[in-house]
């Protein structure tokens, strides 16, 4: 069939709106009509060419959310007119990983994903016969997409598509981050550093499980009114801190951060994110996505006398299992998604909603089909 789709041809280069060629599902696979989706600082990070898993030419986009229209053979848990989220931390419930509690990381198709293949090692996008590569297992930057039924998760048919698509990335890390991963007890005192969108999730599940102080790192005085409404108690702009900022977080927080997160994928603010820890407990989880080729650095003696690093992909959530959670805690007004999205947009601006983006003007820009 043909389907509209913005396709990014080559690295650096604005996506271009085609009408592309899909295929229908194949064994395991099913064929979604895409209703929303977001744009993540992740696609742009992978169209830029800095990430060195992107392929090209591709259909980028893995913050969707959409309609079952047709599935393939051997597809059990969905069927037409299901309403659904493409995942692309999949959830196959039978791998090694997906058996391990400690991890997220089903790895059931891990191999031809990174590839921007198809399970069978196949692409169902072309374009004037030549094969297009799908991205992180969704390509919601296209009004239909095939993917795997193990990379669905069904929602309630309640949800409005062009809010609960960015539960498909940004709102499941970010709260994901805190209630998964580092599971934040009540009363802990929480640094979240980057308050974009992801970091302001951080914050509204830091608030959620009943943080107490709740501090917002960022070089952006314009994220300090947003930060608050989603649950923020102290802002800290570090350019306009006298002092090195790990003492003035450090004593900010009574003596440390019992968690810090690092929304901004900065090296060397995943090290003030560690040191500004408390001594013997704090915790500090990675969030952002660093450049190509970048390392970490700190000091062990920081890990010895007590703090620990860790990383976190997709909140630590369980796709298929905890998305739908997620959209109930929306649906009851457990979290806010409404007032992160700044902006929506026909296809044909994508590219408008990138430029929003890396002008620092939106949060989260939606592409409704
Ligand atoms: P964003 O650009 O919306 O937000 C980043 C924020 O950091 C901005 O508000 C910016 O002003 C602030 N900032 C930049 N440099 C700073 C500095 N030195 N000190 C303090 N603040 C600074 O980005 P986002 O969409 O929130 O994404 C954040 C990161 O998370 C990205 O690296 C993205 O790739 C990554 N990410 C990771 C996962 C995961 O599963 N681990 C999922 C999605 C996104
Ligand atoms: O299993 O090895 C693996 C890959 C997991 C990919 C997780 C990616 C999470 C971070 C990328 C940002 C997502 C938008
Ligand atoms: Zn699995
Ligand atoms: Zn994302």
């Amino acid at each position: 069939m043909d389907v509209r789709a913005a396709v990014a041809l080559q690295a650096g280069k604005p996506l271009s709106i085609e009408t592309v060629q899909l295929d229908g599902p194949r064994q395991g696979e099913v064929l979604v009509e895409m209703k929303a989706t977001g744009l993540c600082h992740t696609d742009a990070f992978t169209l830029s060419g800095a990430d060195p898993e992107g392929i090209f030419p591709a259909i980028l986009g893995h913050e969707g959310a959409g309609v079952v229209v047709d599935v393939g053979p051997g597809v059990s848990s969905l069927k037409k007119g299901d309403h659904v989220i493409p995942l692309y931390t999949p959830e196959c419930r039978e791998c090694e990983y997906c058996l391990n509690p400690k991890t997220n990381l089903c790895q059931a198709i891990r191999e031809t994903q990174g590839k921007g293949l198809m399970p069978d090692g196949t692409s169902r996008f072309s374009l004037n016969g030549d094969p297009l590569f799908h991205y992180m297992g969704c390509s919601t930057f296209a009004n239909y997409s095939v993917l795997p039924e193990i990379a669905l998760a069904k929602i309630r048919e309640d949800a409005p598509f062009d809010k609960v698509c960015y539960i498909g990335c940004g709102v499941t890390t970010g709260v994901g981050a805190v209630v998964n991963t580092a599971k934040v007890e009540p009363g802990s005192n929480v640094v979240v550093f980057g308050l974009g969108g992801i970091g302001l999730n951080v914050l509204q599940g830091a608030r959620m499980v009943g943080a107490d102080k709740i501090i917002g790192v960022d070089l952006n005085n314009d994220r300090k009114a947003i930060g608050e409404k989603f649950g923020m108690t102290h802002f800290v702009n570090p350019n306009e801190v006298e002092g090195d900022l790990v003492p003035y977080l450090v004593d900010l927080t009574g003596g440390g951060a019992d968690y810090s997160f690092e929304c901004i994928g900065n090296v060397n603010v995943m090290r003030q994110a560690l040191e500004c820890c408390h001594k013997g407990w704090g915790e500090s989880v990675i969030i952002g996505v660093a450049g190509a080729g970048q390392e970490i650095a700190t000091r062990p003696f920081q890990l010895v006398t007590g703090r620990s690093w860790r990383g976190t992909a997709f909140g630590g959530a369980r796709g298929r299992t905890d998305v739908p959670r997620i959209v109930d805690w929306y649906m009851d007004g457990k979290i806010n998604i409404d007032d992160l999205i700044t902006h929506t947009m026909p296809l044909e601006d994508i590219n408008k909603g990138f430029d929003l983006m890396h002008g620092g003007e939106s949060i989260r820009g939606v592409v409704v089909y």
